[in-house]
């Protein structure tokens, strides 16, 4: 048996030779919702539409099997689920906090204008949204880290208010590190709501939960199609669904730290979808290839979420091999990572680096983990996965604010474009148009 085969990746070999088939499977990673998803998150909206809160509670006793004592959680319960955090933990929360508003901060849409002609001035500024909502899964995929990229993003870019749900456990409350990461964040409110249900909820309002005018986040099936059918009622983020890295990388690259950032991101969900593109010579690749899967197997024995890691690599796992930088960017912008980790000699990183375009977010060099990324340095981790990178970018102030422009014209710019727009007007047929322009064609 060789090491591919023990590996059991989904391909492997030079990126050319692989067939039609195998090539799709690797990069086509849109997700089919069933259509049973589609219909009973149809009947959740319609429920939460005509019931409101009595919907809410009644799913948490179907779906969360509890009996919510409240939706909405007291500031008191989420304030004190930060004063009894570890202290360390804390230590750890705020310093990631801290660096994703610094971050954030310095990439804050800032107001411009500008003069076409003299006495013409448009301009337009950032005004941030009234209320966001910001979704936090519970159960496995329950991050404190993604609530912070959430909910820090927002504070700063001047949200008014921002609210969090967060599915219920059997207290009836959402985890204490959501809840304590919540605090940290300085939200205003807090729900114990997950699936469909939240997202309805925000989309909607109910008695007890606010309408809000954007809902960011992550989520089960569920809440992705519950985003989806109420793109009518609310604005929603771009898609991220399950984990993904693309790895860049020539022969200066050492193949346990790229086993190790394999592994870190297929451990996220048996659908995560990692892959390695291997650049070089023949003989070359293939000596890197052997390396990597020899590194990876020897990783995957020692690891807790093996099993996790097994079915990812086997549904979408690759190692493939290119004989140039510019092949492996060509697909590296096809594929269109979340997370792309770029390992090559630092003579050609800079223009290589400048040559990728469709990547949520890349990590410069092999020191630069993407668990770094993920949790702390402040770059938000947020990112449009499945390929939809090649349209959407991460997670940023820019999602917390709507632009309004405005514009002035002088009396002097009026009298100057009154026959040049009476003339437009006149080709459209709207004669009202012209005079309202001709109007101040001689200044008074
Ligand atoms: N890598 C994930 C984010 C995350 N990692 C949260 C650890 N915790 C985004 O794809
Ligand atoms: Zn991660």
């Amino acid at each position: 048996m060789t090491a591919a085969t023990a590996l059991g990746l989904r391909a492997r070999g030079p990126l050319a030779a692989l067939d039609a088939t195998t090539r799709q499977a690797i990069v086509d990673r849109a997700s089919t919702t069933d259509t049973t998803v589609r219909s009973r998150t149809a009947a959740m909206i319609a429920r939460v539409r005509e019931e409101g809160d009595a919907a809410l509670v009644a799913f948490a006793r179907d779906f969360d099997r509890v009996e919510l004592p409240a939706i909405e959680v007291p500031r008191a319960a989420w304030e004190a689920a930060l004063a009894s955090l570890d202290p360390e933990l804390r230590r750890v929360l705020e310093r990631s906090a801290r660096n994703i508003a610094a971050v954030h901060e310095a990439f804050r849409p800032t107001a411009t204008e500008c003069s076409p002609e003299p006495g013409i001035r448009v301009g337009r500024r950032p005004d941030p949204l009234g209320r966001v909502g910001i979704y936090a899964p519970g159960g496995r995929a329950a991050y404190p880290s993604s609530l912070l990229m959430g909910a820090i993003p927002a504070r700063v870019a001047g949200v008014g208010d921002v609210i969090v749900c967060s599915p219920p456990g059997p207290d009836g409350l959402p985890s204490a590190v959501v809840l304590a990461a919540a605090a940290l964040a300085g939200v205003d409110r807090v729900f114990a709501l997950g699936g469909a249900g939240a997202i309805a909820a925000m989309a909607i309002g109910t008695a007890t939960v606010p309408r809000v005018d954007r809902i960011m986040g992550p989520g089960n099936a569920f809440v992705a199609e519950a985003k989806l059918q109420l793109v009518a009622d609310v604005a929603i983020d771009s898609p991220a669904g399950p984990s993904e890295l693309l790895i860049l990388a020539d022969h200066t690259a050492n193949p346990a730290a790229l086993a190790r950032e394999l592994m870190a991101q297929a451990e996220h969900d048996p659908d995560a979808a990692v892959i390695a593109v291997l650049v070089g010579s023949p003989e070359q690749v293939s000596a890197m290839s052997d390396a990597l899967e020899v590194e990876t197997l020897a990783q995957i024995a020692q690891a807790p979420r093996a099993q996790i890691v097994r079915e990812s690599l086997a549904a979408r796992g690759a190692i493939v091999s290119v004989s140039s930088i510019a092949d492996g960017v060509a697909f590296a912008n096809e594929w269109a990572a979340e997370h792309l980790l770029l390992v090559v000699d630092a003579a050609v990183r800079a223009e290589t680096l400048a040559a990728l375009r469709s990547a949520g977010t890349i990590f410069v060099g092999e020191s630069s983990s993407v668990a770094f990324g993920d949790y702390m340095t402040g770059a938000n981790h947020v990112l449009p996965t499945a390929g939809a990178g090649r349209s959407y970018s991460g997670l940023s102030t820019l999602d917390f604010v709507r632009w309004t422009t405005w514009q002035e014209v002088s009396p002097a710019a009026a009298a100057s474009l009154a026959h040049d727009v009476g003339a437009f007007a006149d080709a459209e047929g709207l004669p009202a148009h012209a005079a309202a322009a001709r109007a101040w064609s001689v200044n008074a």
